[in-house]
Order: structure tokens, then sequence, then C-alpha cells
């Protein structure tokens, strides 16, 4: 079994066909029934698929989940009891289809079934930094899923597969290259390419986006500039929009990164972001498309404090954003490490739609190899107190709750590419899916994400339940501390993001090199964001500002992306802050070996194939937990000149062999 067919492993013997009815008739409801025949288990009864306006349902009085809700239910329709599955819309019927064969295959068929449910986040996005080459900016599954030299005349049976996929889960939108874009994919040969997935996407609920370069009025319009205040570069854009819809008439819209890591933007021309972001919005609005305008902003300057540089930007200009903007926000304030604090803009822009961007693709946290489910840090964020008012949470500020936003969203730069698995290993399936499940509803559980996905994904086998699931929710935490626990951050080698550098100091920019962040010397480590040092924390509302001034308030996890702080200063355990650093990197790998240790257990209860392939990546990823401890604490007693806590091993070998190691075939930024 080599993973291909992710949550959707349906039973070999199916539901009779006819078993399913549908009421009307379209792609999108063809779609729900032919999943439910595909999918069901054989003596399944009666299903009807319907919308809420056939009279039948009408009948039934069922509540209203709204646009893209789903209610799936017992009824009796025409004198038979009947399973309903229903939504005001066909994209409603089909999550309900969808959602039913998730709670078959999680509880099994013969449990009651009663299930209602709406998304409580609008766009629910998959970013792919695919560029137009096939090469995929921080993929580590292949290469990219879009075939754009056979297009738009090929239409590779992967990538409806690819939509169900995401439908299964309610994605609803595939942003289809690189933020680091080239113009060319705005030009017609591309946009036919685009139009032919968005025509396979449709039926699954998926719009396509694209990722435009700024300076494309220049490159394919021969203009002489991009000024977005200047009239011929808003024409070119509209005229190019309106060519866009004539080729996809539910185009999503644009995803811009501007005036960041070199790319071009609005303040080339002294124009700001929200004059860039308005012009384009402009351009899309007739149409009823969307710009979403990345607030990861990292401009060449020396900056005191790179984390600083989103907010200084874009706060003041909150409410100066066109109402079809929506700004996406990273989770945290550098760029996407195994921990960071929430982003502070997400306390800071009330007037402002903000959508939350994760990575699901693990750039930081060892690529494809290592074992690290991301949903507890996606929770960590999105339950994060923003301190502006009682129950003001990250996630309430995303789904608009707290603000009162209508356009709202979730992000995830996706992991996924052309290997068979589709995501470089059985696990890393696990991301992706638990990206979807939150940007449906951020209050599930990372747990509950955990219990379902490992149902869908290894079969309800309790002991299989059991293993899988503790190890996913362990593992985030492992890769914390085998890297750099106690909020330290960004402390990877160079370029491909692979493995220890904490040492790198000699990059042309200050904020490229690991020291930058960790700031580590004889007496100390740790980055001063309060007032003795870049004052970041007052980017955070003034009551959660106060906490993190002081590293007794501050959360442990946080302490030292806060705070510098004596090697001798004593945590609320008592033990020293060098020994608890320390300690972790053995925590850190002892999670990793036990984890091995629980796989190695369910050798025969699982597929030989996906079995062997994660049991040889565990033991990569101890191999390399220890690499990570050993080079990290090499260093860390070369500046502070320490003996190890007691009863800890030496690193295997000393800091120049570390400083050494080369890694020419790991994937880096081909930018
Ligand atoms: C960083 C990546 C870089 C991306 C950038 C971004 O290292 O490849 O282009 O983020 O988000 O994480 O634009």
């Amino acid at each position: 079994d080599d993973g291909y067919r992710l949550w959707m492993r349906y039973p070999d013997r199916t539901i009779a066909p006819d078993a399913v009815t549908v009421r009307g008739r379209s792609a999108m409801l063809d779609a729900a029934a032919a999943e439910l025949r595909r999918g069901l288990p054989a003596g399944f009864g009666p299903v009807l698929l319907a919308t809420a306006t056939d009279p039948a349902v009408q009948a039934l009085r069922l509540p209203s989940e709204g646009p893209e809700g789903y209610v799936v239910r017992r009824a009796t329709v025409d004198g038979r009891p009947t399973l309903v599955v229903t939504g005001d819309s066909e994209r409603g019927v089909l999550y309900g289809a969808f959602a039913l064969l998730r709670q078959v295959a999680v509880n099994g068929a013969a449990a009651p079934i009663n299930l209602r449910s709406r998304p409580r986040i609008a766009l629910r996005v998959l970013d792919h930094w695919d560029n137009l080459d096939g090469v995929v900016e921080r993929g580590y599954a292949g290469k990219s899923l879009w075939d754009w030299w056979t297009l738009p005349d090929y239409k590779d049976p992967r990538y409806t597969d690819y939509a169900r996929a995401n439908a299964a889960i309610g994605i609803n939108g595939a942003v289809l290259n690189n933020v680091n874009a080239k113009a060319e994919s705005l030009t017609a040969p591309y946009i036919a390419k685009a139009a032919a997935l968005a025509d396979i996407f449709r039926p699954y609920g998926i719009k396509v986006y694209l990722s435009a370069r700024f300076s494309a009025p220049i490159e394919l319009g021969g203009l002489k500039t991009a000024d977005p205040r200047d009239p011929a570069v808003a024409r070119w854009w509209r005229a190019k929009a309106d060519e866009i819809y004539r080729a996809i008439p539910d185009f999503g819209g644009f995803l811009v990164k501007a005036n960041s890591e070199g790319q071009p933007g609005p303040r080339d021309y002294g124009a700001t972001h929200a004059d860039g972001a308005n012009m384009l919005a402009a351009a899309v609005k007739p149409h009823g498309g969307i710009v979403m305008w990345r607030a990861f902003v990292y401009a060449d300057t020396d900056p005191d404090d790179r984390a600083k540089q989103a907010y200084d930007e874009f706060k003041p200009l909150d409410g100066r954003f066109a109402d079809n903007v929506v700004v996406q926000v990273k989770n945290g304030a550098i760029d996407f490490q195994p921990r960071e604090p929430f982003h502070p803009l997400f306390g800071a822009m009330p007037k402002t739609p903000l959508m939350i961007e994760f990575q699901i693709t693990k750039e930081y946290l060892g690529f494809a190899t290592h074992l690290a489910y991301l949903a507890p840090l996606f929770a960590e964020t999105l339950d994060a107190e923003t301190g502006t008012a009682p129950g003001a949470t990250v996630a309430r500020v995303v789904d608009g709750s707290l603000e009162g936003h209508t356009l709202t969203g979730m992000a995830g730069v996706a992991n996924i590419g052309d290997s068979r698995d589709w995501t470089g290993s059985p696990f890393n399936q696990a991301n992706w899916y638990a990206f979807g499940r939150l940007a449906w509803d951020p209050g599930l559980t990372p747990e509950a994400i955990a219990r379902e996905w490992t149902a869908q994904t290894f079969g309800r086998d309790p002991e299989v339940m059991r293993t899988v699931t503790a190890m996913l929710m362990r593992s985030r935490e492992a890769v914390v501390d085998y890297t750099g626990a106690l909020g330290l951050a960004h402390l990877m080698a160079t370029g491909h993001h692979y493995g220890p550098g904490p040492w790198v100091s000699e990059l042309k920019r200050p904020e490229w090199n690991p020291v930058y962040y960790h700031r580590a010397d004889r007496n100390g480590i740790g980055f001063d964001r309060t007032r003795t040092g870049s004052n970041a924390v007052a980017q955070y509302a003034p009551a959660l500002a106060a906490k993190l001034a002081d590293p007794r308030t501050t959360p442990e996890g946080e302490l030292l992306w806060f705070h510098h702080l004596s090697w001798d200063y004593r945590l609320a355990s008592g033990q020293t802050l060098w020994e608890t650093l320390a300690r972790r990197y053995d925590r850190g790998v002892a999670t990793v070996a036990a984890m091995r240790r629980e796989w190695e257990g369910l050798r025969g209860q699982v597929d030989p194939q996906r079995w062997a392939k994660t049991a040889t990546f565990l033991a990569v990823q101890e191999r390399e937990a220890r690499w990570w401890r050993d080079a990290s604490l090499a260093y860390w007693m070369s500046v502070n000149r320490r003996p190890l806590p007691a009863g800890m091993a030496p690193p295997a070998h000393d800091l120049d062999w570390y400083k050494q190691q080369r890694f020419p075939f790991a994937p880096g930024n081909p930018q």
C-alpha cells in the first residue's frame, strides 16, 4: 500500500449503486453521489442526496447550516427509512457526503448517524509554492502536481483525486503557483492551463487563485512602471482580470507577496501596501474576486528586530484596505519556526480582515522525513489570547466573529507533490488533513483530529489507534525539544534549513544569522524584546505586553523569544536555564526513540509498505535528532563554557566536526 488513497480508503465491497439517489442534476451533486457509491460499504441502507429546496427535504423541516453547511439525518422519505444528506447549497450536500464517509470510517457503519456542521471560516485555501518549471519551493514530496507542459489538454486523473481529497476536508481554494511568482503565469497559455484545473476542481467546490507578480504590467504589458497609482497600471490589471475571468468565471482572485525578499511591490514607488492591494482589488471586484495580500514583509533594511517589521508596516494601514482585500498574516512574526508566539498583528488590525497563514510543508521541522504532527502548532496559535478583549483569541480574529468580518480565511502552504503518497511520507498526510479540518472548525482539538485521521488512514484497530495518536500528539514538541526549546528559533543551517547551525554568523545580513536570534554569550542567551531591547512586546495588547515583559510571567516555551537571560536564571522548576535547555535536547531525542519503538510494535498491524517507510524515516529522525542535540550542545558549551548537567552524555563529536557537515542534496530554496 503506497498511501495514495489518503483518507479515502474505501471498502472493497461497496453499496449497491441504486441505493444512492440524487435529486437534481449537476456536476457537484454527481460528484457527491459518485463518492458515496465508491465509499459506503455494501449493505448500507438507502441514501438520498438533495439540497434543502427539494420538496421531500423541505417537508422534513431540517435546520439550516448556511451556505456551505450540511445536515445528515435519518428520516422517512416516500415511506422508506432513508439517510438524508442535505444542505442549503449543493456544496453543503457535497460536504455532507464526505462527512458521512468520515463518520462511517471513524465510527463504523452501524453507529448512529446524525451530523450537522458549518464552516467557521470562509476561505480555506492551500497555497502551492509551485514554480512553473515543476520545482516546489520548500517542497519535499517530489515535483509539482501540475504538469504545466501537458496542460490544458491532458487532464491527469490525479487532479481529480486531489480535488476529492480536499473536498473531503472542506478545503475550497487552491493558489496554484508560488508566491515568488513569475509574470508568465498570467499569460494566455498559463491562464488556459489554470482554467483546465479550475474545470476539474469546480465540481468539488474548489476555486482557483493565482499568485500575481506585482511588476507584471512592466514584464508583460511593456509599461514603464507598476506604480499602483498610475491609471495605465490599473487599466492593465483590469484588462488582465477580465481576461482571466473570461477563461475562469469563478476565479478566486490574487495572492500577492510584495516588497519582501526581493519581490517587487508598491513600496518601490513610494506607495503603500494598501495602495497596491486596493488597485488589484478594484480589478477583480466587478467579477466578485478578492485579493489576499501578504503581510510577510521582509525587506532589505537592517531592522533592529526582524520580528517587528510586519506590524510596523501594516498596523498604520488598518482600515485603509478595500472590502475585497484580506491581509494574510503568518502564524508568527518570524517565519514558521517550530514554535513562535502568535503574530502581534492579530491583535492590532480590528478594521481589516486578517487571514492566517500556516506552513504545512515542514521547512523548519525536518522536511518530509521527520514525523511532526502540526495540529498542536496550529491550535496553539489559534487558541492564543490576544489580550484585546475578554475571550479574544486568534481564532476569533481569524473567523471574523470578534471584529465582525465576513471575509475570513486560513491558508496553508501545501506539503503536496507528485510522490505516490502525495506528501513524502504517510504521516505528513496528517498535516494536510489537520489543516483542512481546522480551517473548517478552528475549535476542533488536535487529538480529535488525530483520531479521525488515524482511523481513516490506518483503520480502527484499537491498538493501532492508540499508538498512532499517541505518537502524533507528542511529535511536534519533540522537534521543539531537539532543535532548541524555551523559545529559541531560527537555529538552522543556511539555505536548505535542514539541520543545526546555531553558530552561523557570517551571512551578509545580520538577521540571516542564527546568532542574531539567540544572542548567546558567556553570560546568557535569548533575544531581549522588552523595553531594554527591541521592545517588540509593545506590539501586543497592553495587558499581554505587560505579562511578556517579565520573564516570570512569560510562558516558558516563549521565554528566550522575549528575554535575554543568564544561563543561571532559575525557572519555575528550580532548575537553571542551562540545565533545562540541555535536558530538553535529551527529552526530544528520547521521545523520537520511544516513537520508534512504538512503531516497531505495530509491525504486522500496518501494511508492510507504509510500515517500512515510516520505520525508516523514524530511524533517520532519531539519528538526526541526536545530531541536532549534539551539535547544539557542543556549540552552547563553546559559548557558555559550562559543563553538561550531571549524567548527560557528551556530544559524539567536537564542534568543528558539526560545523563541517555539508548537505549538498538537501532541497533548498531554488529562488
Ligand atoms: C520562507 C521561505 C521562503 C518563502 C518565504 C515566504 O524560506 O522560501 O519564499 O518564507 O513565505 O519561509 O514568502
